[in-house]
């Protein structure tokens, strides 16, 4: 917690305010605890309610979508679009569709990526979408007709330099494909809005792969300074076999580490003989729950239906790519126990607080999703300039602009680190200063 009497202040309204908002106070309460170093030093901060500004959303749009599901039933479900802060570009940010989606979680993930989109250096506000839609067991006509609907009210508040939304959990490719053909059918324009797109239809090379590769070369640049190590031989467990993790596992595995164990919704599997990612990709093209399907092909690899199974494996790196809050107290015990020294999120704030200050006190290496998982908006900034000017980059330079990308955020937060408390590898603050100051120097110049 902090010790400012301005940040006490701002954050006792704000659970007043949002005492059912969870998530989101979670999230406002770890930045803010960074910023205890900054705003008694630097009135400006207080005299011109920044704080207070940062943690309000500009505008939240909330909407009913309705839609008609193949036995010809009307299904009415809910959604929104929270447009964070737009100080110091377009408002950007994914697209959630899952069923424990509410105002609590697009409210954290839009202010979270407030400061992500700062640390890319690119010019990109910050922005969430989604719905409680939950794509799993839908039809691919159902799907369609959903993100149609969503689109013909959603329409009017996106564009290329108004915001552009990508994908997020349970949105990919197919769905944004789906999405912005509705749009350009209204719009009658190839403007781009929208990222994470089909390569035919305007995406980037690269971008599948962008969050669970730019993870791990944020992890590479960790290794590098703190161990004068690399990935080759450490022990790596990834939660989360989606978009995110599966990228992640097949670049660990390039760089000569060894996954041991994955997750989804449907449990864990732990091989000690290296997960086979190629399978897992395979199944993954047309499933979701596909951990329990893994046995058939490798019987000696040991099969658990419960999700939190995966943080008892023995590794040095765990890699949690799943969801929010994945990784409590008790996990973080265990994977410590276990020998775990270092843990990088893919996912969105994917530890508690708790399993955060755990980790610190027993000095893992600790890199927050706000950094670590910055690759995926980086690259959708190179498809929005890709988009802008026309032009097509090869898969090489994407992925070496994303390399030096995570090669900046890295050197940036571990900057902000030594600067603000004097360590190097405090990268929470190092990351939330960062980003907060780009952010805050442009709210500045752009009054009240
Ligand atoms: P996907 O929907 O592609 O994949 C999510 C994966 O996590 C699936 O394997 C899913 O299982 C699994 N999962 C979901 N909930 C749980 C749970 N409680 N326990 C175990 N496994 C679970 O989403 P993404 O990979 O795109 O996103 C994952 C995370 O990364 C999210 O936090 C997202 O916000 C974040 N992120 C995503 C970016 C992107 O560009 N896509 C960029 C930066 C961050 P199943 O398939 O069985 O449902
Ligand atoms: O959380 C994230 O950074 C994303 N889901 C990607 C957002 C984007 O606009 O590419």
């Amino acid at each position: 917690m902090f010790k400012s009497a301005y940040l006490i202040n701002v954050y006792a309204d704000l659970s007043k305010r949002y005492q059912d908002q969870p998530e989101f106070l979670q999230a406002v309460e770890e930045f803010l605890t960074s910023l205890d170093l900054l705003v008694d030093k630097d009135p400006r901060i207080q005299k011109n309610a920044i704080v207070e500004r940062m943690v309000e959303p500009e505008r939240m749009i909330k909407f009913r979508v309705s839609w008609v599901d193949d036995s010809g039933n009307v299904q009415v479900n809910r959604a929104m679009r929270v447009q964070f802060n737009s100080a110091i570009g377009p408002y950007k940010g994914g697209i959630r569709f899952h069923k424990s989606v509410n105002e609590s979680i697009m409210k954290f993930l839009a202010f979270e990526q407030t400061f992500k989109n700062s640390l890319t250096c690119l010019p990109m506000g910050g922005a969430k979408g989604g719905s409680d839609f939950d794509p799993a067991g839908k039809s691919d006509n159902e799907i369609m007709r959903f993100c149609q609907s969503y689109i013909l009210e959603m329409y009017r508040h996106i564009g290329p330099r108004m915001d552009v939304p990508a994908g997020d959990l349970g949105v990919g490719a197919k769905e944004i494909g789906y999405m912005y053909g509705m749009y350009k059918r209204i719009e009658n324009e190839f403007s781009g809005t929208f990222t994470s797109k089909g390569i035919e239809s305007g995406g980037s090379l690269g971008r599948a792969e962008a969050t669970g590769y730019g993870l791990c070369y944020f992890v590479e640049e960790m290794l590098k300074t703190y161990k004068k190590d690399t990935f080759k031989g450490k022990r790596v467990i990834v939660s989360g076999a989606g978009k995110v993790g599966s990228m992640a596992a097949e670049k660990v595995i390039e760089l000569g580490g060894k996954v041991v164990a994955m997750s989804d919704i449907s449990g864990v599997i732990h091989d000690e003989n290296g997960i086979d990612i190629k399978l897992i990709k395979k199944l993954s093209q047309t499933n979701t729950e596909i951990m329990n399907q893994y046995q058939t092909y490798h019987p000696e690899a040991i099969y658990s239906p419960n999700t939190k199974d995966i943080w008892k494996v023995p590794c040095d790196i765990a890699l949690p790519c799943a969801t929010q809050n994945e990784i409590y107290l008790e996990s973080a015990e265990e994977l410590v126990k276990n020998g775990c020294w270092l843990v990088a999120e893919g996912a969105n704030m994917p530890t508690t607080i708790e399993a955060t200050k755990y980790f610190r006190e027993h000095n893992v290496l600790f890199a927050p999703g706000k950094a670590s998982n910055a690759g995926g908006v980086a690259v959708s900034g190179l498809e929005m300039t890709q988009n802008a000017t026309f032009q097509n980059w090869s898969f090489e330079e994407v992925d070496e602009k994303l390399h030096q990308i995570m090669k900046r955020i890295f050197n940036r937060c571990h900057e902000a680190s030594l600067k603000h408390t004097g360590r190097p590898d405090d990268l929470i603050t190092g990351a939330n200063i960062a980003g907060f100051m780009k952010v805050y120097e442009a709210m500045l110049q752009q009054g009240v």
